[in-house]
């Protein structure tokens, strides 16, 4: 049996979870707890008193917020998509932040809307105008891949994961982002690993 469950439905955050665990090849057990219900029972609140997916337990450690199960993942079990060093881990940690702070929000507006999501009138073109709000962010990651492939350097790693894992909704809500084409061509190459690919439907 699995000693790592991942609790969460893959049509939620957890799927960032899952594609790390996918990345890494590890062996786990998927908990399709949906967010609206069983997340609010007694028995995951137990767990995860935020009543939010995904969580996890590996082997009794709870942990919870995506892009920090993420990181420990990968710092547990090392290979390519690990930081090497200290610069590496402080990169993985800042692009995660970024992107949870940065973008997030905004792109949860867009694909709300982009996809008529919790009752709310499908409008593409609203959708669309929440790009503005993101010119800032999207145009400092696509400076900063005009001098490197990834966002660490030479290979695809943690941080790449956890940014794209959530910029992927720009993709979801059919976003118009050629403006940034550094960005586009990123987020594209991140998209066509195959656990990404396998996850996010190609
Ligand atoms: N910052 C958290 C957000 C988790 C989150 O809000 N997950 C949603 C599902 S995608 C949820 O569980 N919602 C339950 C609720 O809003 O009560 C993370 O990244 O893990």
């Amino acid at each position: 049996m699995a000693t790592l469950k991942i609790y969460g439905t893959p049509a939620s955050r957890t799927v960032r979870v899952l594609w790390m665990a996918e990345e890494l090849g590890l062996k786990y057990e998927n908990i399709p707890t949906h967010y609206q219900e069983e997340a609010q029972q007694p028995e995951f609140l137990a767990i995860n008193p935020n009543g939010r997916v995904p969580t996890i337990d590996d082997d009794g450690l709870i942990v919870w917020e995506s892009m920090a199960i993420n990181l420990y993942l990968a710092r547990k079990h090392g290979g390519e998509l690990a930081p090497r060093d200290l610069a590496e881990e402080a990169g993985a940690i800042q692009w995660s932040f970024w992107a949870i702070t940065e973008c997030e929000k905004t792109l949860l507006d867009a694909l709300v809307l982009s996809l008529g999501l919790f009752g709310v009138a499908t409008n593409q073109d609203k959708a669309q105008a929440c790009v503005a709000q993101l010119e800032r962010p999207f145009g400092v990651i696509d400076g900063h891949l005009a001098r490197r492939e990834w966002l660490l350097g030479d290979r695809f790693t943690v941080a790449d994961l956890n940014v794209a894992a959530i910029l992927v909704w720009v993709r979801m809500a059919k976003l118009d982002i050629s403006a940034w084409p550094r960005l586009e061509a990123w987020l594209g190459r991140c998209l066509s690993r195959p656990a990404a690919a396998k996850l996010f439907g190609g």
